[in-house]
Order: C-alpha cells, then structure tokens, then sequence
C-alpha cells in the first residue's frame, strides 16, 4: 500500500516548484490493504528546502499535518507552501514525507522545490554559479535569445516603461520574462536581487558580476560564462564603480526610507512609493559609469536584472508590510501622469502584447509573454493589474516568484 502525493504544476519531467503561495494539492491510497480509512502525517523529510501544511488557503500552515485517507482511493486535499525562512539551495531538497501515524513507516514520498528570489550576497557559490551558467547560456555568446531582452529595454521604449506609475509593473513583468527563460535553461535557478544599500563584496568578485578594471571594462574569473558575454555586437561589459565596491554605494534612501516614500501606515499610497524610481532606483543606476548609467544601454549589464530584482523587491516589500496587494484597493496603485497608455491598470503591456505603432514603439521584440508548468499567469499578454498581485494574496493563482524577505500572508 503506498499513499501518492499530487501537487499541480509539474514540468516535464514531474518536478514540482513552490513560492511562499499555498498550493492545493491532494494525498490518496493507492492499492489500499484493508477497508479502513488510513491515517497518514505529511511531515518534512529534506535536508535545506522545508514545507508548511494547512487544510485551508493560509500563511498559518504548520510542519506536520495528520489526514484521514479514504481506503477507496478519494483524494484528501490539503495545502502546501514554502516555509518561509527556508527556501531550497538545490533541486527537489524539499521532500514531503507521508508516514502512517504512529509508525515510521513511509507510505509516500515527493521531492519539490522551493524556489525563490534571494540576496545575491548570500548565494552559495553552487547557486551562484548555476545562475551566471544560465544566464551566459541566454546571451550565448551575443546570439542567444538574451537579444530580444536587450531590445525590450531601449530608448523607443522608454514611454511604456519608464517616468511614470507603469514603471514598477512594466519591470516586474520584464524580470519575470526573463527569470523564466533561465529557469528554461536550468530550472533551479532563481533570479538573485543585489541589495544597493548593503555592502556586498560576493557580488562584485570575479566569480559573479565580476571586477571593473581601470578602463571601466569588467573582468571575470578564467572559465566564468560572462567572459563570453556579448551585446549589440560588442563583447565584454563596460561598468565603472563610482564607489568602494566592498561597500554600499551610499548617498541612494535606504530600504527603510524607501519603504517610508508612500507615507505611513495605514494611509501610505503608491503615488508617493513610486517616487522610488528617481531615488533609489535612479541613483543606483548612476553610482556607475558605463552600460548600466543609461537607459538605452543599461540592459547590456546582466547586473540591471539584480538591480531591478531589488527595485521590484522592495515593491514587493512595500506591498506586504501597507497591505497593498490588491489592484482593486485605490491606493495600492495610481493614476498615469498623464493618462498614458501602458501605465493603467487595464492596459496590456508592450511588448508582450506584440502592438507596434503610435503611441506604442515600432516594433514589439520578444513575442508573448512565456508559459510557467507552475501557474498559469500572468497570460500572453499580461495587463499592467496583473502585475500587483505576484504571490495571489487575494486568490487564483500567483505569479510564482516571490523573495527571501517577503511572506505570504493573508
Ligand atoms: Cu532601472
């Protein structure tokens, strides 16, 4: 007799990927011995990665959770989430056990993992360097499919992703584009965040993001996928620290004075949190000389992605600690200043939306919007609403991204 554990969203080859977001899922008897229902206790039997159990959709799941399985073969349904705090550091380390209760006795057993965005700065250096290896694949040496994200991030489409209160959603959808085709490439992979306002050495080393020379070019270790990086066909990165890189940059808000923009709770609104994209974001941008100084040429630096993991991180934040999840709660977003196409909540957003011509740019590189096994949002064609919700506080289905510091709750 064996107890099968399903949880929806597999990829092809049946590997299971959880946020912090409760998922329904179901435990059965298979080849039942006996005509009595059968007592089973979910329970954590992984080594990093852990999960949490409820009988309902809540943040309040426990690390056991005890069911009565029907002998004929009905599934019970239960919820299953990310523990907060332990997210997985390889694939499939998270592994939800079923044993008979009382006993020791394993009846089912499934391996998932729970992936997440965290801080670059304390990525082990296996996860590192899983990271650099996809994203040097993406780019493949100037002619991989890293060209079309390039070509989203460009002066034609500075309207619809810049200078007003699309810019957070428009990001958001763009790293998510873009974190999915890495996880095309290695599925273990999540897309790190480099906090500005923290020192962090680890990554500007020669291991990840690399060491700017003298002449503002950036230098890797021997063997590193980045000494192959190429944009609009040049090669190499062009990035000059105007700081201490073994330090913060300094002189940008810091995250609590980021997270204050919006004015306090309960009243804080996103017109005011959306000045961020001067200060913070603005600033960490021009704490360089180089690509990343620039809009037109800041997407050349695979450091932007870690930039703006942060930007959207602290969104993220934001939303969480004012409760502004919600594109249905007025202050959770704003009117477009002016009333500009692509910045309102209804609006779908280029280029995804694949619309060319005035008022939008000439041309929509990139094609749709990228499938997840794991969900089925946001679509092909994602509406600038969609984007506020990421981890589906409010119900349905979530994005399937969230970060290290930003639970889910209810
Ligand atoms: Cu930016």
């Amino acid at each position: 007799m064996n107890v099968e554990i399903r949880i929806p969203g597999a990829d092809a080859l049946g590997r299971i990927f959880l946020t912090w977001t409760p998922v329904e899922a179901t435990a059965r008897v298979l080849n039942p011995v006996g005509t009595s229902p059968i007592r089973v206790t979910l329970r954590n039997a992984g080594s990093e990665g852990r999960v949490r159990f409820a009988t309902t959709r809540t943040h309040l799941g426990t690390p056991t959770l005890a069911l009565r399985l029907p002998i004929d073969g009905t599934p019970a349904r239960f919820f299953v989430a990310g523990e907060f705090g332990r997210p997985s550091v390889s694939l499939g380390d998270a592994v939800i056990q079923a044993r008979r209760t009382g006993t020791t006795t394993v009846l089912g057993r499934k391996p998932v993992t729970v992936r997440v965005r965290k801080n670059a700065q304390t990525l082990s250096p296996a996860e590192r360097d899983r990271f650099v290896a996809a994203f040097g694949t993406l780019n493949g040496g100037g002619a991989g499919r890293f060209r079309d994200f390039r070509d989203m991030h460009v002066d034609a489409a500075t309207n619809e992703a810049h200078g007003n209160v699309g810019f957070l959603p428009w990001h958001r959808a763009y790293l998510l584009d873009l974190e999915r085709e890495l996880q095309a490439i290695d599925p273990g992979v999540a897309l790190p965040y480099w906090r500005f306002d923290q020192a962090a050495p680890n990554v500007f080393s020669r291991e990840f993001m690399g060491v700017s020379n003298a002449a503002g070019t950036v230098e890797f270790a021997a063997g590193h996928p980045f000494n192959t990086w190429r944009t609009d066909e040049r090669l190499g990165i062009s990035r000059s620290p105007r700081f201490v890189t073994g330090s913060a940059p300094g002189g940008l808000l810091i995250e609590t004075e980021t997270l204050g923009l919006g004015g306090a709770a309960p009243n804080a609104t996103y017109g005011g949190f959306a000045g961020m994209e001067g200060d913070p974001h603005g600033l960490a941008h021009t704490r360089f000389g180089g690509f990343i100084s620039r809009i037109p040429t800041a997407a050349r630096d695979p450091l932007f992605f870690m930039l703006h993991a942060n930007v959207d991180r602290l969104w993220a934040k934001w939303q969480w600690v004012n409760g502004r999840t919600s594109p249905d709660e007025a202050l959770a977003f704003a009117p477009a200043v002016p009333n500009r196409i692509g910045h309102r909540i209804p609006d779908t957003m280029w280029p995804w939306n694949g619309v060319t011509g005035a008022p939008r740019p000439r041309t929509a590189p990139g094609g749709t919007f990228p499938p997840s096994r794991s969900t089925t949002q946001p679509g092909l064609k994602p509406r600038v609403g969609r984007m506020i919700d990421h981890q589906a506080v409010g119900g349905g289905r979530p994005l399937a991204f969230a970060y290290d510091d930003v639970p889910f709750e209810l």
